[in-house]
């Protein structure tokens, strides 16, 4: 079915081949979805249609202890499906949390071996990537964390993952590579705490680097809820801080473990003011879907997944266009927002400008006595997301 909402590659949806090809597997049971190559999930992906890229880590591609040959072999394989489909792929990124060699970290780890092993495969990754085209390179620090605070001086610990990240900074522009790199937080799991659980945390780091011009953030819904947090704050500041250089969409409810769930399918509410930020803000990166089909899905239903991600995305689009332009909600804005120009430039700091606002007599009673029909703003909301 082609619709206003059929996506297309200039939209920039992109899956990785760990999300589209997760074969549902959990702590708790065995995978139920054959396991594909590269190959055969960027063909699927293509069965999808209107998608712009997909994402890999160096090992989702090459597995870590593939010979040269297989290497080239799988590279080339996965060079001929990304053509076949017109696929790109946008962002690369570094296992850096499934070897058991990173139990206790990469960047952050207490042995300097392992912290040299982790550059390396990182600078591996990065070429890797590059040979792809990618532009966009993401951290997600998996392991960079503790169960219990004997182990590591978390100083320190920053004081490592800042070396790392100043490092291969310093090797992305020798090589000419061009990296936008975006650093992914998540509170927990799979360690007992993460250093730099929120992308605010990530926000704080990034001005203490030495390229900090490289440097931005990649933030995941489900990784905000899980603490708690209002993910589309979070969103904003790194808009507001220039920073928003990639984004993980996905969806589930406060509180919960990473479950990964299909964009939009669990809070659709979050997921319209999200959309609408990033539309309004006309936020133009790479809207990456880091979610999991169910694990009770089959092919079919995962490409059920990947095409419904990407049609929640462009009908919240298309709610955001009715909301923005709705008479209702625009007279209610304007009844919200009283603005006045002579108080906003006496609110830029002078001397003078403060001596007039010490001076100024305010009625509390009165501001407090002002309308805001939030209630209403909030129904007509709702109304217009249910298509009324
Ligand atoms: C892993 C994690 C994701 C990260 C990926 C990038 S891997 O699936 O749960 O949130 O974005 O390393
Ligand atoms: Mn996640
Ligand atoms: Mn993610």
């Amino acid at each position: 079915m082609v619709d206003a909402y059929t996506p297309k590659p200039k939209h920039k949806f992109t899956f990785g081949l760990w999300t589209v090809g997760n074969p549902g597997r959990d702590p708790f049971g065995e995978p139920t979805r054959s396991v594909l190559t590269p190959a055969e999930i960027v063909d699927l992906l293509g069965e999808v249609g209107g998608v712009h890229g997909v994402n890999f880590h160096d090992n989702d591609l090459i597995p870590i202890d593939a010979t040269e040959a297989e290497a080239e072999s799988i590279k080339a394989d996965f060079a001929a499906a990304l053509k076949r489909n017109k696929i790109r792929v946008p962002m690369a990124t570094t296992n850096l949390f499934s070897d058991p060699a990173f139990k206790d970290g990469a960047f952050t780890n207490n042995d300097a071996e392992v912290r040299a092993y982790a550059l390396q495969k990182t600078m591996r990754g990065m070429d890797l990537g590059a040979e792809f085209g990618a532009q966009v390179y993401v951290f997600w620090g998996g392991r960079e964390g503790i169960e219990t605070d004997a182990a590591k001086d978390p100083v320190l610990a920053e004081q490592r993952f800042r070396n790392a990240l100043n490092f291969l900074c310093g090797y992305s522009k020798e090589r000419g590579y061009d990296y936008k790199f975006a650093l992914e937080a998540k509170p927990n799991e799979p360690r007992g705490h993460m250093y730099f659980p929120t992308t605010a945390a990530y926000l704080a780091l990034i001005p203490t680097l030495e390229h900090p011009d490289m440097v931005g953030v990649n933030p995941e819904v489900a990784h905000e809820h899980m603490a708690g947090l209002n993910f589309t704050h979070a969103v904003a500041s790194a808009i507001s801080a220039g920073k928003l250089f990639h984004i993980d969409l996905n969806d589930q409810q406060f509180g919960r473990y990473d479950q990964d769930f299909r964009f939009g399918s669990a809070d659709i509410k979050s997921a319209f003011f999200l959309v609408k930020l990033l539309e309004d803000q006309k936020w133009d990166g790479f809207k990456h879907f880091d979610s999991h089909a169910y694990r009770t899905a089959d092919r079919d239903d995962v490409i059920a997944f990947a095409r419904g991600s990407m049609r929640t995305y462009m009908m919240l689009k298309h709610r955001v266009k009715v909301w923005n332009s709705d008479p209702v909600i625009k007279k209610l804005l304007r009844q919200i927002n009283r603005e006045s120009r002579d108080l906003e430039s006496l609110c830029a700091y002078s001397k003078s400008h403060a001596e007039t606002l010490l001076a100024m007599e305010f009625d509390r009673r009165e501001l407090a006595s002002r309308p805001l029909p939030y209630e209403e703003l909030d129904q007509r909301t709702m109304d217009i997301l249910l298509g009324l």
